[in-house]
């Protein structure tokens, strides 16, 4: 489990501020949501509503775990703001935001496969100061603190090492809206051949967690919301990784990238080479 180390420097307020102490929250939550997500399951889960596609869907489990995630945080922290991917945003007095994507992986958790995670990101005045990605079907629970490494279960984490693009496995994943699809096809197509292969795995938070583990040499995607990457985010750049978007800019809902120093560069020219910086799709 996540080693305490001293507290972070430059987020001072006593302990209420503790990175280490909204991890642990953060932690419970998350894992209770997952629990909740797992065995609350409905054999026959449907579509409970659509957002911004046809197959942008969420389900009754979305909801019920965000409910759940911020009933426990406010029940020790009623001054906090949210941001939530299904409840939205809601403000607070503190100086402290909790950043959640109650199920980030929605149509696989619908069609019953494995790969999805409840992800939960802390911010203190605007700056992710702990995240955590629980995948309870893959048995595995991602905790970082900002300046105090990144782990899965037990395990502290370590990106791959440099890695010359053509012997580069990517993760990467599609948007809702089909005309964005038939865009991002094009450009993973395109680099196909400059790699060693793609990954389509379904989740931004548990790709940018494989980047973190070394399972992948690095990510990029066009579209993610704030919710998909916090916790994530902070994940892989603890393990070693640069998370960012084009031409030194934060990662964004235009581009995230994330990748090892070296291997980022490579990617980041290859992807701005075959056009995925442009702003129509
Ligand atoms: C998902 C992202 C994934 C993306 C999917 C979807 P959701 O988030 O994590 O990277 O490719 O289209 O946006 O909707 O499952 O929270």
């Amino acid at each position: 489990m996540a080693q305490r180390d001293a507290p972070m420097a430059g987020v001072s307020g006593g302990t209420a501020l503790d990175p280490w102490r909204l991890l642990d929250l953060a932690r419970a939550a998350a894992t209770q949501a997952a629990r909740l997500a797992v065995e609350r399951r409905p054999a026959d889960l449907g579509v409970a509503e659509t957002k911004s596609s046809p197959t942008d869907v969420v389900t009754e489990m979305d909801t019920a775990a965000e409910s759940l995630i911020r009933e426990l945080i406010l029940g020790q922290r009623p001054d906090d703001a949210f941001l939530g991917e299904e409840g939205g945003a809601e403000s607070g007095r503190s100086a402290v935001r909790w950043v959640i994507d109650p199920i980030d992986g929605t149509v696989n958790y619908l069609y019953d496969l494995p790969h999805w995670a409840v992800s939960v990101g802390v911010e203190v005045d605007g700056i992710t100061v702990a995240g955590v990605v629980a995948a309870p079907r893959l048995g595995e629970l991602y905790t970082a603190v900002r300046g105090a490494g990144a782990w899965c279960n037990d395990e502290k984490l370590r990106v791959r090492p440099t890695t010359e693009l053509g012997s580069a496995l990517i993760a990467t994943g599609f948007g809702y809206r089909a005309e964005r699809r038939r865009r991002q096809g094009a450009i993973a197509g395109a680099l196909l051949p400059r790699v060693r292969d793609i990954r389509r795995a379904g989740s931004a938070a548990l790709d940018l967690c494989a980047v973190a583990a070394g399972r992948v040499d690095g990510y990029y995607e066009r579209g993610t919301h704030h919710w998909d990457r916090c916790a994530g985010a902070l994940i892989a750049t603890e393990a070693g990784a640069i998370v960012g978007g084009f031409e030194g800019a934060p990662a964004s809902e235009q581009m995230a990238l994330a990748a090892p120093p070296g291997t980022f560069e490579a990617l980041h020219e290859a992807l701005r080479e075959l056009g995925a910086d442009a702003v129509d799709y």
